[in-house]
């Protein structure tokens, strides 16, 4: 008789309809021969008349029962954990007519592992004991009420091929309807394109398997291979990565599509094929970008969706204007751009020969003001040209995609012009210094009457009103005493009040200007400067700079940007932060709460990370574990708050906040952040693993197993990272135990700073008549009644935590009501002292409950009596309900000097 496979989610092995048990007197089992079974197989009917098998014993009248029914080998096909699920009926003892001193209610189930179907009995292992919760009796039998019990056990790790199942019986009334064997498994999923196969969980509880997906077809990963991890309850959770259609295909309905003829798709981001852009086409299906139509063009650094486009038409309406030996030369925008927004436009400049002999390209002696190619301008000034002779000037525009254009008939426009008599030659540089230069000019050619004496005016460039004038009877002259680095303009004029020039020096010619018969050239200045004058010049700059921001930032008006380290060690959005000085900055002051983020937390690769267990759910997603692999650095166990998808920008900050808060803080009693998870998905905190998680549901689990001196020393660990955190100028607001973590040597660190503005997350968290949620037991009458929050306030939940730890995890107020327990602390009642709680402990803690929050001790305070505890264990001994203490007040220590002693 084979047994069916396990197959799938759900395989079932029904006793009474698959399966034929077989009963066996288990001799070898104790080494002892027992009676030979007394299982039968008996036909039944259930409630609704079905026929049923039941394998019944009830042997309950006789000594010594050892009836066993056993299964066939059942295949495990790679499960590690598998699920026995019993139905069954019992007979109640009692119901029993007679003494039945044998009588039993209750029977075992043992298993045993095998490679292969070779049964050796005295190998069962045993599982459970069995026990019924509803047994049935006399009456019931009559009424014909079934009294079913359901009772699932688990099976693991289990390791080889395949396994048997056994009952036994010791003497009860046993009637066994079915037993079903099964194992659960995360099922084959398609999820972001990936799809990930049919896995068979872990073997451990609360174990995560990673499993990498395979992208559908057509598809590739998007930055990294996508993964998910498989929990034993058989559900995939923490999703990472996904995949995205190649380009030329689109996601459809989970699927890749391949992009329509006249439709394309480039980028891995783009969601879907889009039409082609105008002037260009996609003739087969699957196009990963478009090609133009002829005659139309693309250059590299176009972007895929921008049209194809031409090479401009010729510019228009040019008109020139002469002056002496220069053209002014302007003109107007083509008609036709080509559809582009890079238009220029460049010069060419002939002479005409003279007898009709042609044309000469000008020489390199004309200059192009600003120059000759390229002009983004529709105008340029053409200077130093020969008087009295014909020019013709060619002007063209073009554009990005004029090279590519080699066939397109280019478009000039013609411009001719005569050059008149020259006016005088431009000034010319001469030797320059450090701050000096040396000009000279030429005479004009027609001086117009006798020049006697030249006069040189100079002043920086747009400080025109402050300028200086000198006077030389040559035509040449030194200039000193100008400022290095500056640029200046000079212009020359004869005494007849003639303009003559005006020009200066290095560098290529920047802006020109016609204005009535005279003409002013000016071109930047600027003085040789040696490298070492740069540096100091450079230095000077930024020394002005940085003090103008720093005035700037007090002011907070100044948009000068500034280095961001400099800035790090100065402000933070406006807090000033001194070397030694620890103060917490509330994220709320950055405009941008992502970059408050990264400003205190790292950013981590999620390659780094694997996941392995999940370790509880918090409010934005699943809380798992894991080692965190940094380059270089060595491998630490990590504790991953994801978030989970389909979150709002809202619920992203929020729960990024945390980061953000954390990562200011470093302290051996402060839960460490590692880094932040932001440029994938799902977004992440990394913080240290904490081995025995929250310090309540750990003192639950070991009720009663510390010492009095062990439980101090969690104290005082906690209260050194309230004393850090009131030095930092945080207030917590939610400080309990459910809040503190607990390592693997019993250090405790204060955790969940999440929304401790807003305490959404917090199911202890009621909301008051102001309408705050707050966790009403742990907290200070005055924040409950005007949300006064202070440290002050956070001593007070500081003694509740220390109520919390003293009675091993007990509800603070019991099951009284939120309003009960306001009204109650507002009448003056206070937590009675926990069972054998030290007296100095319950002193301290009603100190904390002070109605009057100034003579609450502080944190620093509490942890000077904690150490002075520790130090004098006898101290401690003195209990709260020995009934022979007397009341003793506690002292706080004020002489107390702040020590840095690490629980
Ligand atoms: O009581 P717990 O085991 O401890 O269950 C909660 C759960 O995650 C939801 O918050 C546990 N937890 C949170 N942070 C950590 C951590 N850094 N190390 C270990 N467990 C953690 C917490």
């Amino acid at each position: 008789f084979d047994v069916p496979p396990l197959s799938s989610l759900l395989s079932v092995v029904h006793l009474n309809m698959h399966y034929k048990l077989k009963k066996s007197n288990k001799e070898e089992l104790n080494h002892s021969v027992f009676s030979l079974s007394q299982w039968e197989e008996i036909g039944e009917v259930d409630e609704n008349y079905a026929p049923i098998h039941t394998y019944q014993v009830c042997r309950v009248m006789e000594q010594n029962q050892n009836n066993w029914l056993h299964t066939n080998w059942i295949l495990t096909e790679g499960a590690q954990r598998v699920f026995i699920e019993l139905k069954f009926t019992l007979r109640d003892c009692n119901s029993l007519p007679g003494g039945v001193g044998t009588c039993k209610e209750t029977f075992n189930m043992y298993y045993y592992e095998t490679n292969d179907r070779a049964l050796k009995e005295s190998r069962y292992i045993k599982i459970d004991t069995i026990a019924a919760d509803e047994s049935f009796t006399e009456l019931d039998l009559g009424d014909r009420v079934m009294k079913l019990n359901t009772e699932v056990r688990d099976l693991g790790p289990l390791t080889r091929k395949g396994f048997y199942l056994a009952f036994q019986d010791l003497g009860a009334c046993i009637a066994l309807v079915s037993v079903r064997v099964f194992y659960k498994r995360c099922p084959f999923l398609v999820k972001s394109l990936a799809e990930f196969p049919g896995t068979i969980p872990g073997s451990e509880a609360s174990q995560l398997v990673e499993v990498v997906g395979r992208c559908v077809n057509n598809s590739l990963p998007l930055y990294e291979p996508p993964r998910m991890h498989c929990s034993t309850e058989g559900e995939w959770l923490v999703p990472i990565g996904k995949c995205v259609c190649q380009p030329g295909f689109e996601e459809i309905n989970g699927s890749c599509q391949v992009c329509k003829v006249g439709f394309y798709r480039s980028l891995l981001e783009s969601l879907a094929c889009s039409k082609c852009p105008p002037h260009s086409v996609a003739r087969q299906t699957g196009a990963t970008a478009c090609s133009c139509e002829d005659g139309f063009y693309k250059i590299e650094s176009d972007p895929p969706n921008m049209a194809c486009t031409r090479p401009p038409s010729g510019p228009r309406n040019a008109i020139s204007n002469v002056n002496e030996t220069s053209v002014f030369l302007e003109w107007s925008i083509p008609m036709e751009t080509g559809g582009r927004k890079d238009v220029r436009y460049n010069i060419l400049c002939r002479r005409v020969l003279p007898d009709g002999r042609g044309l000469e390209e000008c020489g390199p002696n004309v200059r192009f003001l600003p120059r000759r190619v390229g002009l983004s301008n529709t105008s340029v000034m053409v200077a130093d040209l020969q008087s009295h002779t014909n020019y013709s000037f060619l002007l063209e525009a073009v554009n990005g995609v004029s090279e590519l254009a080699k066939d397109h008939t280019k478009q000039y426009v013609t411009l001719n012009v005569t050059t008149n008599q020259a006016g005088t030659s431009v000034v010319r540089k001469g030797r320059t210094g450090k701050s000096s230069i040396a000009l000279s000019w030429a005479e004009p050619d027609r001086p117009n009457g006798i020049i006697l004496e030249y006069e040189i005016k100079y002043f920086e460039k747009e400080q025109d009103s402050s300028y200086t004038i000198i006077k030389s009877k040559d035509t040449e002259m030194e200039v000193e005493g100008l400022k290095p680095s500056s640029v200046y303009i000079f212009q020359v004029k004869s005494a007849k009040n003639r303009l003559i020039s005006s020009t200066h020096f290095f560098g290529s010619p920047y802006l020109t200007y016609v204005s009535g018969e005279t003409y002013t050239i000016y071109i930047p200045t600027i003085t040789t400067m040696h490298y070492d004058q740069a540096i100091t010049l450079a230095l000077v700059l930024l020394a002005v700079v940085a003090g103008f921001l720093l005035s700037g930032r007090r002011c907070g008006y100044s948009k000068a940007k500034q280095d961001p380290e400099e800035e790090k060690m100065h402000f933070h959005n406006g807090h000033i932060k001194f070397p030694g000085v620890r103060t917490y900055i509330d994220p709320l002051t950055y405009e941008d709460p992502n970059q408050a983020v990264h400003e205190f937390a790292q950013e981590i690769d999620v390659s780094f990370i694997s996941i392995e267990r999940i370790i509880g759910a918090g409010e934005f997603g699943e809380v798992c574990s894991g080692p965190l692999r940094l380059p270089g650095k060595r491998e630490i166990q990590v504790a991953i708050k994801t978030l989970k998808a389909g979150y709002t920008e809202q619920q992203r900050r929020d729960f990024l906040w945390e980061a953000s808060i954390m990562g200011q803080f470093n302290h051996p009693n402060i839960i460490r952040l590692e880094g932040v998870v932001t440029k994938s998905k799902p977004v992440m905190i990394i913080t240290e693993y904490m081995e025995n998680g929250s310090l309540d549901t750990f003192l639950k689990k070991n009720d009663g197993q510390f010492t009095v001196i062990q439980l101090v020393g969690m104290l005082r660990g906690i209260a050194s990272g309230m004393r850090y955190l009131s030095d930092m100028g945080y207030v917590h607001r939610d400080l309990a135990a459910r809040n503190i973590l607990v390592n693997s040597n019993l250090v405790c660190k204060v955790s969940d700073f999440g929304l401790s503005r807003v305490l959404e997350d917090d199911p202890e968290a009621a909301y008051t008549t102001r309408g705050g949620k707050i966790p009403i037991r742990w907290t200070a009458p005055e924040a409950i009644a005007y949300r006064k929050f202070t440290s002050a306030s956070d001593v007070w939940s500081y003694g509740i935590v220390m109520w919390e730890v003293m009675s091993y995890g007990e509800r603070p107020y019991w099951e009284m009501s939120n309003q009960d327990v306001i009204k109650a602390v507002e009448e003056s009642y206070r937590l009675p002292g926990p069972m054998d709680c030290p007296e100095a402990l319950y002193h301290l803690m009603m100190d904390c409950w002070q109605r009057e929050r100034s003579n609450r001790p502080k944190f620093d305070e509490i942890v000077c009596l904690l150490d002075k505890l520790i130090r004098n264990p006898s101290s401690l001994k003195k209990l709260v309900n020995s009934s022979h203490s007397p009341f003793v007040t506690l002292h706080l220590c004020s002489s107390c000097g702040v020590e840095n002693i690490v629980s």
